[in-house]
């Protein structure tokens, strides 16, 4: 080897390792790897807040397994139903490049896997680094099937902050002293809000304020000096949540496995689909603190779960084994569940690291209220049916239209098989009725149109959203995700969007890459991406109480020009209904 660089000048050491890199970018990435997992969902005994519930899980794990792997890399994961419900599993936040066969929402993308059925989703990470995580994607199911989904940059690659010692993922979730889905059904027999959780959780844990919870705390160690990584994830089904560490600083790096401007906090705020990377340093005195979460409930009068769970961060080292077993952990003072403003200063908190490709023109620019509703009890329907406010049934809309899911064919199928009758194309791009939409909203005015109607996107548009909150019954934050696609997060504000008032406020230069957006409560918040993905991506509000009442659409992006602009055929075993 030393001969060889002996007799190649500088000139030619680089134009051969030009034409090398070249000829490498081209090539397939060698390193990615295949992972292999197999899910089986079975009913397996939980026990929480003192009690035993048969609950849904992933191979008998509550939270379910997590998965890791490297960006580049392929997921190959067989699911096996052995539960009695139809299931589905959702890779939440991964973008599906023309796999949308792979992303789960049952009757969106594909019928249910029923009992005694499987289904192998295949996908590959394409470009994402940071956390996402997995969930069921079937009625209620996801209270208790979810887990969470580390993307690490590819072998090689580094983070864009120094190597933590050690990395934890934390799924805060929700914990009902009922079966979900009898929570569920019980609501949409009866009309009225379901029941809210008993608990939240930290890792499947209520923690050390409830007595059955105390012993097996989650424990999260760390020696002094040292930074880790916190991967923290909203799994919960229906809350908002603050999340804090008592006497840390925590450094924000990532959300939904986008890097971001690092910047610190003392307070996060998640909505459900959320995901936040933290560093943490342990530059406190050796002692145990609580990590706490508990909700940000933004709905005036509405009623919520009002528990705190915890888990406890431990300093390892040695004075303290003798000294901290006996003593309480500190308990870091939380907002109160309805301080909107810190919500609010922690969402615009978020930056992209460095200036981002925004579209600056735009092909579809549409405006969409997102909000609740109310039905007037159906002619003939029983009084025991229409248990919401003054004797109607709750429901949620997307610009007037509550959505209905198909149930004979999913709409992928029904899209790339031009099956007609399974749903239109032709959810309005404005609301139907322009109204003081954060106002006191006529009555005559809140009960929603039902369908299944869906947006179609050409392949390439550049497309805006603002997503404008109604206070049709009441205003609430509402976490709007959108399947298939992460969007840049332009801006945010109160009351009514003013296009010649706000459009000033657009971030256009370093703006967050997400796929969940907080809209604030009784405001809006504008999006844009460009619609580069084909398939059919469901775009609904992430609390799940919302989206079964209707709140709810899909995109219908065409195929582009070439194979790889064109949704991969259907795999072999893809369920039907
Ligand atoms: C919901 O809460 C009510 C009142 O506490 C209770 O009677 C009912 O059984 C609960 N429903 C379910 C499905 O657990
Ligand atoms: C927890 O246990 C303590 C001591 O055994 C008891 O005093 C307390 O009432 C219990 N709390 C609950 C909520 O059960
Ligand atoms: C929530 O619980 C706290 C005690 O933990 C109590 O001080 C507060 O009043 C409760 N808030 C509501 C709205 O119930
Ligand atoms: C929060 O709720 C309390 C009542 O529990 C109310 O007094 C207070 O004004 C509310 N704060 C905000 C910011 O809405
Ligand atoms: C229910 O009826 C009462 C009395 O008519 C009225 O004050 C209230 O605004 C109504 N609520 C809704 C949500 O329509
Ligand atoms: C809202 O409007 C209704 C009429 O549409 C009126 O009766 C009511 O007083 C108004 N409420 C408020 C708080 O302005
Ligand atoms: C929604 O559509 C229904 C049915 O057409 C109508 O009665 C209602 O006023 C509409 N509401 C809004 C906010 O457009
Ligand atoms: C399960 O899925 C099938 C379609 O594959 C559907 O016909 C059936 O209604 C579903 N069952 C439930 C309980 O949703
Ligand atoms: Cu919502």
């Amino acid at each position: 080897m030393d001969s060889f660089r002996n007799i190649v000048n500088p000139l030619c050491t680089f134009l051969f390792l030009g034409i090398f890199l070249h000829f490498a970018s081209s090539m397939p990435r060698t390193n990615a790897k295949t992972h292999n997992h197999d899910f089986v969902i079975q009913a397996t005994p939980v026990k929480r807040l003192c009690k035993t519930h048969n609950t849904i899980t992933v191979n008998g794990m509550y939270p379910g397994p997590t998965l890791e792997v490297n960006n580049g890399d392929t997921l190959v994961v067989k699911v096996t139903n052995k539960a009695r419900y139809n299931v589905t599993i959702h890779w939440h936040g991964v973008r599906q490049m023309r796999t949308a066969w792979a992303d789960g929402p049952e009757f969106v993308t594909q019928c249910p896997i029923r009992p005694g059925n499987t289904y192998t989703y295949r996908f590959t990470i394409q470009g994402q680094e940071g956390t996402l995580w997995w969930h069921a994607h079937s009625s209620w199911l996801r209270a208790t099937v979810y887990g969470a989904l580390i993307i690490r940059p590819r072998p090689g690659d580094s983070y864009p902050f120094p190597k933590p010692k050690r990395e934890t993922p934390l799924l805060l979730g929700e914990w009902w002293d009922a079966n979900p889905i009898d929570v569920v059904r019980q609501a949409t027999r009866t009309g009225a809000a379901p029941n809210v959780s008993n608990a939240y959780i930290i890792n499947g844990q209520p923690g050390d304020l409830y007595n059955c919870s105390k012993k097996d705390t989650i424990i999260v160690p760390v020696n002094s000096g040292e930074t880790n990584l916190l991967r923290i994830i909203n799994s919960a089904l229906n809350q908002q949540l603050f999340f804090k560490i008592a006497n840390h600083k925590l450094t924000v790096v990532g959300a939904d496995a986008s890097y971001l401007k690092p910047f610190t906090t003392s307070v996060l705020m998640l909505g459900p689909g959320q995901t936040t990377d933290v560093l943490i340093t342990a530059d406190q005195p050796t002692a145990k603190y609580y990590i706490a979460a508990r909700a940000y409930a933004s709905a005036q009068g509405a009623p919520f779960d009002n528990t705190t769970t915890t888990a406890i961060l431990e300093y390892e080292t040695a004075p303290c084994l003798a000294k901290c077993t006996s003593t309480k952990p500190v308990m870091p003072s939380l907002p109160t569940f309805n301080d909107t403003a810190t919500a609010t200063a922690f969402t615009k908190s978020l930056r992209s690291p460095r200036k981002v490709d925004v579209p600056t023109e735009i092909d579809e620019n549409l405006f969409i209220t997102v909000g609740l509703g109310l039905k007037n009890c159906p002619r003939g329907a029983s009084r025991r049916n229409c248990q919401g406010p003054n004797g109607t049934r709750f429901a949620a809309s997307m610009n007037n239209v509550s959505f209905v899911l198909p149930s004979k064919f999913s709409l992928l199928q029904a899209h790339q098989q031009r099956i007609p009758g399974v749903f239109t194309s032709d959810l309005p791009p404005n609301p139907p009725r322009k109204f003081d939409y954060t106002g006191n909203v006529s009555r005559l005015l809140r009960q929603p149109a039902r369908g299944t109607r869906v947006y179609k996107l050409k392949y390439g548009s550049r497309v805006q959203i603002v997503l404008q909150g109604t206070s049709i019954f009441t205003a609430e934050n509402h976490p709007i995700h959108l399947h298939g696609y992460d969007f840049y997060i332009l801006a945010e504000g109160f009351g009514n969007f003013n296009p010649n008032r706000d459009t000033a406020k657009f971030n256009l230069i370093d703006p967050p890459l997400r796929n969940t957006a907080s809209v604030p409560v009784g405001g809006w918040t504008v999006i844009r991406f460009v619609a580069d993905n084909p398939g059919v991506w469901l775009m609904h509000c992430h609390l799940d109480v919302h989206i079964t009442w209707g709140l709810a659409t899909a995109f219908l992006v065409e195929n582009g020009v070439g194979e790889l602009q064109t949704l991969e055929p259907p795999p072999a075993d893809l369920p039907l209904c």
